[in-house]
């Protein structure tokens, strides 16, 4: 079975764990956001993709659920004691050698894709990790902050601010231009099924989506497309969805995400037991739904939630 994912980091590469212990010999292709990325100290920094290409290669700090286990900040101490920052962002030795191979690649000429694939030739993820693009795109946030509208880097609104300020609007700079990286379209094309996993619906799956050709493609790819809801309980797991989501006038359910994305791309969606109420609402709006239990607690877990995600498939098939 081909099986077509768009994730975004944590909660697309956990989700991505269970899929691949639910279905061990299906061919999974992984479109990564791209949109999260940042320039620092001259490296190009690439966190979703980073997040499954450790989590799925066995090297991710668990806890944190992003960056390198066994990790530790000399450079970053360092480049502080020079007055060289941003400070905020927590760069670990490990992770940067990472970022100095990718951009070493770049320099000499390969595409993202090409480097991801390089370097994923170490972490060995046993997917194929495609970036949505090769073309540069930054995720920003317009914020309003000491009385001043301003936009600022994705990162910063995230890491630097920790989302504390209400986001106005999500623009994926560069996205309008961008065309999808080599693989993204004929993947969709031969997908059996595509799958949401719980991602962040606008930073995350919305940027991979903004890409002209990508929604479309898997609009007119002619397999089901399902979706498991990031909201559970009218709130994120984790994470600012809630804050991004206000700022594109989407209120933080599981049903308001389903008809964000609509029938016209999602053909069936899960809603957390505890969101069993608004199943009705959902398939008023013409995606067939289910409430199942979607906490990501243990691979075991996860594993049937992807298997309940290929299950829904089936029945709207
Ligand atoms: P990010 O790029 O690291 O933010 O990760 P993603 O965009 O892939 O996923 C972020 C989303 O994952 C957040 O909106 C969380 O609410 C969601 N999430 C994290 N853990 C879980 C979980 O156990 N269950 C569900 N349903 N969603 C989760
Ligand atoms: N998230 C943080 O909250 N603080 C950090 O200092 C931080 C550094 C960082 C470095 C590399 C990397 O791949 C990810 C990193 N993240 C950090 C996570 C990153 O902000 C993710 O993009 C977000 O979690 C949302 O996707
Ligand atoms: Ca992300």
């Amino acid at each position: 079975m081909r099986i077509v994912v768009l994730a975004g980091g944590i909660g697309g590469a956990r989700f991505l764990r269970g899929l691949k212990q639910a279905v061990p010999d299906a061919d999974i292709t992984v479109i990564g956001n791209t949109g999260d990325d940042i320039h620092l100290f001259g490296l190009k920094v690439c966190p979703d993709l980073d997040t499954v290409m450790y989590t799925l290669g066995g090297g991710i700090n668990e806890e944190q659920g992003w960056g390198r286990a066994d990790e530790t900040f000399h450079l970053k101490e360092e480049l502080a004691a020079y007055g060289a920052g941003p400070g905020w962002f927590g760069l670990g030795d490990r992770d940067f050698a990472t970022h100095i191979v990718r951009t070493q690649m770049i320099g000499a000429g390969y595409p993202l894709s090409a480097v991801t694939e390089a370097l994923c030739d170490r972490w060995q993820p046993g997917v194929r990790l495609i970036p949505m693009t090769d073309d540069r795109v930054e995720t920003h946030v317009a914020v309003v902050a000491d009385g001043e509208r301003k936009a600022v880097h994705f990162q910063e609104y995230w890491v630097r601010l920790r989302a504390s300020v209400p986001a106005e609007a999500v623009v994926p700079v560069g996205a309008e231009q961008a065309k999808p990286a080599p693989g993204v379209l004929e993947a969709i094309a031969a997908a059996d099924v595509i799958l949401f996993p719980p991602s962040n619906p606008i930073v995350s799956v919305g940027t991979i989506l903004a890409v002209p050709g990508i929604r479309e493609a898997i609009a007119e790819a002619g397999v089901p497309v399902v979706g498991l809801s990031p909201i559970v309980g009218d709130a994120p797991v984790r994470g600012m969805a809630d804050k991004v989501l206000a700022a594109v006038g989407v209120e933080s359910t599981a049903a308001a995400v389903a008809e964000h994305y609509g029938s016209g791309l999602l053909d069936g969606w899960l809603v957390d037991t505890v969101d069993a109420g608004t199943v009705e609402r959902v398939e008023a709006a013409g995606i067939r739904c289910r409430a199942v239990p979607l906490m990501m607690s243990d691979l075991d877990a996860t594993a049937r939630m992807a298997q309940e995600a290929l299950a829904l498939a089936e029945e709207v098939r």
